[in-house]
């Protein structure tokens, strides 16, 4: 038994039988906050994290209710602003990306943070601070204007609490956790060291509750594959002639929003992926890096497929985990989801 079903509670309360009520059935899931309890409890750790990661479900609720009442209330349209990354700014990117860092900072547990909606590093609380948090508060643009899924979605790792710290940017394997709110459809999906990838659905009280333990499904005829198709004409001859031959196996499924497809990816196994720009017939528009950022992006969701029995590599066959960044807005091709089809790919992008 984990840690997660043994505080799972089910009441069931029954009016008096005499007056011919009806029976209620009240289910009581265990919420992700009882969940962290217990498991922080089982590894003797500090309550640090649960104050980071109750700032983080804190973020969350409220970017769901900015994103639920925007099209009513009409922010679901564009600022005159352009990002680090040369994009529109969507208001509700300012919006997700402002609630998360008032929440952060009110932790006082964060040394800094790295948004993808700020070209520098947040410093919070330097001196006294004890994580970083990269963060992405509002991903999946596109589908933003049509209130469609998106994602929030965060990486956190530790300073080093041995020696001094060196502020150096970390690779995903030092991460200490990485999660996924796919909004506004209520879930939320987190990934813990060594501990597994879980999921959690909103309740009637906006409690996220009932913990699934995820594990990328070995049976083959479940796996799906996402990408833009539209891209294909543009990746490297061998993974377009991979997928000219595979495709036909799986099911294709794409939204456009990485936390919404790597959400199916993680239910059903298969792969999720966004091949280096190598061939398009406007050469300005090749991303040979990939489009993808690694610290908040790739990274994160490399972390949840691990502790869900997957992996994830970039263009060079190079496990997304072991990457050390070099900016924090450094971006990566993705080849993420289970272990054969990567391991397939491997084989591939060594043939190039
Ligand atoms: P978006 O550009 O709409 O913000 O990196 C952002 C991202 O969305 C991912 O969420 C998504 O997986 C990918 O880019 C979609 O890119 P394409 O529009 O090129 O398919």
């Amino acid at each position: 038994m984990t840690y997660a079903e043994e505080t799972f509670i089910v009441i069931r309360v029954s009016e008096a039988q005499n007056m011919g009520a009806t029976e209620f059935v009240m289910d009581f899931e265990q919420t992700f906050m009882s969940f962290l309890l217990r498991h922080q409890e089982r590894y003797n750790r500090t309550y640090n994290f649960i104050v980071l990661m109750d700032a983080l479900m804190s973020a969350a609720k409220h970017i769901q209710y900015y994103y639920l009442t925007g099209a009513l209330k009409g922010h679901l349209g564009f600022t005159d602003n352009v990002n680090v990354q040369g994009e529109d700014v969507m208001q509700m990117d300012e919006i997700a990306h402002e609630i998360t860092i008032h929440y952060l900072r009110t932790t006082e547990r964060v040394i800094h943070a790295v948004s993808e909606e700020a070209a520098e590093i947040i410093p919070l609380n330097e001196e006294g601070g004890r994580y970083f948090v990269y963060f992405d508060p509002l991903d999946g643009s596109s589908n933003v204007s049509h209130g469609l899924p998106v994602g929030f979605l965060f990486g956190a790792a530790k300073r080093n609490l041995d020696g001094p710290e060196d502020f150096h940017l970390r690779a995903g394997k030092d991460y200490i956790a990485a999660g996924m709110f796919v909004i506004p459809t209520g879930t939320f999906t987190i990934a813990l060291k060594d501990a597994g990838a879980w999921r959690f659905h909103i309740d009637e009280t906006m409690n996220y509750v009932k913990p699934i333990r995820m594990m990328l499904s070995e049976k083959k005829s479940d796996w799906e594959l996402s990408f833009n198709s539209a891209n294909r004409y543009t990746f490297a001859h061998n993974i377009r002639e991979w997928i000219d031959k595979n495709e036909q196996r799986y099911t294709f499924r794409y939204l456009g929003a990485l936390a919404g497809d790597f959400h199916r990816t993680l239910t059903k196994g298969g792969m999720f992926m966004y091949p280096a720009i190598v061939n398009h017939p406007n050469p300005n528009k090749n991303r040979p890096d990939g489009k993808l950022r690694l610290m908040y992006e790739a990274s994160v969701v490399a972390f949840m497929a691990e502790e869900a029995g997957g992996h994830a590599i970039d263009e060079h066959g190079t496990s997304i985990l072991d990457i050390v960044p070099k900016g924090h807005h450094q971006r990566t091709a993705l080849y993420v989801g289970s272990k054969p089809l990567t391991d397939e790919i491997m084989e591939v992008l060594a043939k190039k």
